[in-house]
Parts: C-alpha cells; structure tokens; sequence
C-alpha cells in the first residue's frame, strides 16, 4: 500500500481509532522502551491547544474548562436540591466501569457526610459487564434509552452524563437521544474524545438516526445551556482504538473534577472559575509526572507479566478496595482487546462482592468468571498455582495492612513471583517488613497535604497512577506476547459493530485491498468457509458479531487469507505454524511483500 493510500486511509478514521506515530514500534521495543513510549501517549492527554485549532480543542483548552465549569454549577444544583433529582453516568466497556467507579465512590463520600447519594450508574449489559467482557449491548439504543427510562422514573431533574470515548457507542446515543427528546427533565452531556464531526456516522439497530446526528443536536442545545458536549482530542491511543487507556484515565479526570467542584460549590460556597478546573487538571498531570518517574520499576513488572504470559500462565491482580476494582477493570478489556482468554489476566478484591457495593450484588453464582474475593482466590486458585504465574498486590498505606501481610505471607509459601504497586504517604510510609515480601516493589510515596478532603482525592490519585501502571503492565505483556502487530490489536475479538468496522479497517490498512473484499475475508473467517452463502453476507452485523464470540484469531486468519490468496483451511494451517500470532501475522505480510517485489522486478 502506498504513502499517499495509507495516510488517506488514516485521515479518514476519527481521532479514537488512528494510529499513534509515537508507538507504531512498539511490537518490537523492549519493556524500558515500552514504558517510554507509553509515557510520551499518555502525555497527549495534558498536552496544550495548538495554533487555537478550534476542532481539536485539548484538555486543558478554555472552552472545555468552562464546560466544565458549566456541568459542575449542574452538579451543584442537585447537590443543593435533591429530592427528586439524579445524576446518572452511563458508559458501555470501560466507560461503564469507570462510571462505576466514580459513582460508588462518590456516594460514599457524600453517604459519610450524611448527605444524599444522589448519583447512579448504568453500564451496558448490566452488573455482569463491570467484571467481564459484554460487547454486544453496546450496539442496541432502545436497550440504553430503557434502561436510563427506568432508573430515573419519577425524578424531576436529572444530570445524564453519557460516555463514549470514541463517540460512537449506540446505547449511549439512544440514552444522549431519549434525553434531547425530555430536555424539561434532562440536561445530557457527552462525554468523548473526538471533534463532533468525526462521532460515528453509521446507521444503528432499528434506528432512523447515527451517532454524529446525536453529537450535532447536544452542540446545538449547548448554545442554550441545554445539553452539553465535553470532547477534548487525547491523541490516538497507544494500541489504535484502545480507549480503555488514554480515554478511561481522561473519563476519571475530567468526571471527578466536575464532581467534586460541583460538591465544592454546593457545600463549601467554593467558587467554580476556569482556573480551579485547570489547577485540579494539573493534580492529575502530577500524578502522571509521579508515576513515569518510576518507569523503570513499571518496566521491571511489564517484563514480569510478559514472561508469565509467553508461558501461558497467568497475572493476578489482588488489589484492596477500589484499587481492586482499578485491577478488575484493567483485567476485563484484555479479553475483546487482544484475544485473551479470561483467566490470562484476573482480577481480585478483597471481601469480594461486599467491597464492590455493585447495583446487583453477589454475581458469585453465574461462573467462574465471577469469583472475585481474596478468600476466593486462596480457596480456588491457590491449589494450582505455578511459579510461572505473577501475583501483584495492589495496596496503600490506608488500607489493612496486616491482612496484606497475612495473604503474602499464605502465598509466599508457594511462589516467590509476588510483586506489590504500593502507594504510602511521606508521614505514613508503609513499613519496610511489608515491602520485603515481595520480589518487586513499585512504592510510591506522595506528598502529604492535610486538606480536609485529601482522603478522597488522594485516593483518586492512587487509583490514577495504578491505572497507568496497570494499563502498562497488560499492554506491555500482551505485546510481549506477540498480539499486537505494528500498534495494533491484530487478534481482537469482534463481538459489535465497532469492533467490527475496526477489524475491516485494520485489513484494510495492511492488505490495502477494498473495504468489499477484507469484509468478505473477515466474514469467510467468521464463518471458517470459503464459500459465502447468500445468508451470509446477507445476515446483519449483529448475526456476524454473534458467530464471531466464538471464533479465535478471526483477523489473523482473514489477514493470511487475503495476502496468500490461500483457503481458510490455508490460513489456519499457516497460523497454526507460529506459536506467535505477530510472526504468524508478520511473516504473511512479509513473504506477500517479497513476492509483490519479485513479480514486479520480472515484468519490468
Ligand atoms: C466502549 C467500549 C470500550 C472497549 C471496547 C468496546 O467504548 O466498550 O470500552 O474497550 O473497545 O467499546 P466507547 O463507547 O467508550 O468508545
């Protein structure tokens, strides 16, 4: 494919889904060189405005502190008046978990001031999508337009606040759309990261309008104060599309902030002015600065993780209150995002269910994908675990460190592959004997400030810096792994229509063939046929993403079929040759290449 094709192809895709320059070697840097790479993407999300380009306004620009300073005085109002009002954040994937996240602990915050907790969540596909991987509800707007229906019923004013990063998941346009249709109720926000001109044009599920049409018509309410749209561009992520990085970590900035200012305002008589936004900005930036100084400790653990990952054993996060969560969360995207298998990577917390105050409760009972306690851990998995596994502690000093002691100590006595993220604080450190348990220490001691509410922002700060590390350690293994070719998913599973139009994309970026011919690459792979039947290509997306959960390395096998022009059998025989998809991936394009080279040196 040509310079000229290739940067066309590029320029159409929105900011979400490009492909980063900064990380388009990463497949083949080593763990050091990963965690730099990395720092330099996530850098992105501060970086300033530049030349005041008015469709690709930055964090930091004005007109997105003073939304923000407009949804926070929306905040206020609720806080003021709560009876018969709402705030409900709502996301699919990580959007949804990070919303959890935020809203559980917001009102616990607001629950130990004896205040209201006036906030909700809703995450597509229900409870059971914080902890796994449910892609498929994202696609339907009438389920997201119900939901939101139900949970604000009998509520006279209610702050929605709609998340997709990529500004393109329809439950969220349905939610964003019943919203612009009861503005006497509703005041909606988009929350996403890409201009409004480039939100996702494509025709939902028994819909009449897309995405963008939503995006347009929440900018043009925002001339009235009636909706609003928060967009600031982060730059395209490290791995294309990968929004569970840059995107989740802008999500928990920009919502804690508006939150807790709108809370500032309501209790503290705090005046809510641009310059407050960007100064708790600048705390986030700090947190950031903090975490990469320790880059070479997050490449000590990515090397860790990658090593037990080629040898097809697992991770294990076992972190303490929401730093658990933070572990889950990071744990549960790896499965659509690189292929992976659930137990690769997992999550644990300690008390389970009781520590995670889900809408739901205890999910324990629908498998073992939901067994999710310490108590759980030592009971299920402890039996059988492997030097070769790694175990990472995820703790502060906040937290019970006895019982961190007593785990490590159960544990050490049959693997030494135990390893900590640590977060203390320069007057209360955490003691040195808790610190030697482990083969690896990432401590992190901050700053202390005895402003009153510092456990709550320290806390998020914490959460913060672990989801960089985390979001480093899985990417940095998987890469390692060999599931990411270029800067891209390449073994991704197509469960919906984005994941599917990513998946075409992605063949379209390497075989340079016609958006037809990689759609009918990738459904004969969906199909594992060579002949399409009519039914086929006549099913819609959603029949093609259903036949698609089952089926592994779905795009390898499209890409091999295209480039060698072989059979499905071909493909999957050429896949099975390589242990490792990325060479498998690699040496198809490769030999094509060298093949393209030789015939046209022969013409000539
Ligand atoms: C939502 C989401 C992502 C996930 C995957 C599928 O994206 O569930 O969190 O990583 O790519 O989509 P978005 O609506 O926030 O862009």
């Amino acid at each position: 494919m040509d310079h000229l094709k290739q940067s066309c192809y590029e320029l159409s895709l929105p900011v979400t889904e490009k492909s980063n320059p900064i990380s388009r070697d990463i497949d083949r840097a080593h763990s050091k060189q990963m965690v730099q790479i990395l720092k330099r993407c996530d850098a992105e999300i501060f970086e300033k405005e530049r030349n005041h380009d008015p469709f690709y306004q930055r964090l930091y620009s004005l007109p997105v502190i003073q939304t923000m300073v407009d949804v926070a005085k929306r905040v206020e109002i609720i806080l003021r008046d709560p009876e018969e009002s709402l705030i409900v954040l709502s996301g699919c994937g990580t959007s949804g978990r990070i919303a959890f996240l935020l809203v559980t602990s917001f009102n616990e915050m607001l629950n130990a001031q004896r205040q209201k907790q006036i906030c909700s969540y809703i995450i597509a596909g229900g409870d059971r999508a914080l902890l796994t991987s449910q892609e498929a509800p994202e696609d339907d707007p009438g389920l997201g337009a119900r939901t939101l229906e139900k949970v604000c019923a009998g509520k006279k004013h209610v702050l929605f606040i709609g998340i997709s990063c990529g500004m393109s998941a329809p439950f969220v346009a349905g939610q964003l759309d019943f919203c612009l249709n009861h503005l006497d109720i509703f005041t909606p926000v988009l929350l996403g990261f890409n201009p409004v001109h480039m939100a996702r044009s494509e025709l939902m599920q028994d819909c009449s309008f897309h995405f963008k049409d939503v995006a347009e018509r929440m900018a043009a309410e925002q001339r009235h104060k009636k909706a609003y749209v928060l967009n600031p561009v982060l730059g395209a992520e490290a791995i294309s599309g990968s929004s569970r990085m840059k995107g989740g970590s802008a999500t928990k900035i920009i919502l804690e902030t508006v939150l807790l200012a709108g809370h500032e305002a309501a209790f503290r008589d705090k005046m809510m002015t641009p310059e407050y936004m960007s100064a708790w900005i600048s705390a986030s930036e700090m947190v950031y600065d903090t975490t990469y100084s320790r880059s070479d400790e997050i490449a000590a653990l990515i090397h860790k993780a990658g090593e037990s990952l080629q040898m097809k054993a697992h991770v294990y996060y076992l972190g303490w209150k929401t730093l658990g969560i933070i572990g889950m969360t990071d744990a549960s995207e790896c499965i659509p995002t690189y292929g992976a298998d659930f137990g690769d990577i997992r999550g644990f917390i300690n008390n389970g269910f009781s520590e995670m105050k889900n809408k739901e409760g205890d999910l324990s009972y629908l498998g073992p994908e939901f067994i999710i306690g310490h108590k759980d851990f030592v009971d299920t998995i402890l039996q059988s675990l492997s030097q070769n596994d790694m175990i990472l502690f995820l703790f502060t000093v906040n937290d019970d460190l006895n019982e961190v002691t007593v785990l490590a100590n159960q544990l050490r006595q049959r693997t030494s592959n135990l390893h900590a993220i640590a977060h203390d604080l320069e007057k209360f450190t955490i003691p040195e004997t808790v610190c030697h348990m482990f083969e690896t220490v990432l401590n992190i001691t901050w700053p202390f400030s005895s402003a009153k509410d510092n456990s709550v922002v320290m806390r998020q700060h914490w959460e913060l810096s672990t989801k960089l590390c985390l979001n480093a350690i899985s990417t940095g293994a998987h890469v390692l792994k060999g599931k990411v070719y270029m800067n891209y998913m390449i073994d991704l599973r197509v469960t919906n229509s984005k994941l599917y139009r990513r998946a075409i994309n992605i063949l379209q970026r390497f075989t340079g063939c016609s958006k037809t011919e990689c759609e009918s690459a990738l459904l004969r792979a969906v199909y594992s046929t060579d002949d399409l039947t009519e039914d086929m290509t006549r099913a819609d997306v959603h029949t093609h993403t259903d036949a698609a959960n089952t089926r592994e390395r779905v795009v390898p096998t499209a890409l091999v079929m295209i480039q060698s022009g072989c059979t499905h059998a071909e493909a999957q025989r050429h896949l099975d040759c390589h242990a490792v998809i990325r060479d498998a991936v690699s040496a198809c394009l490769n030999s094509s290449k060298t093949r393209a080279l030789w015939t046209e040196h022969t013409i000539k």
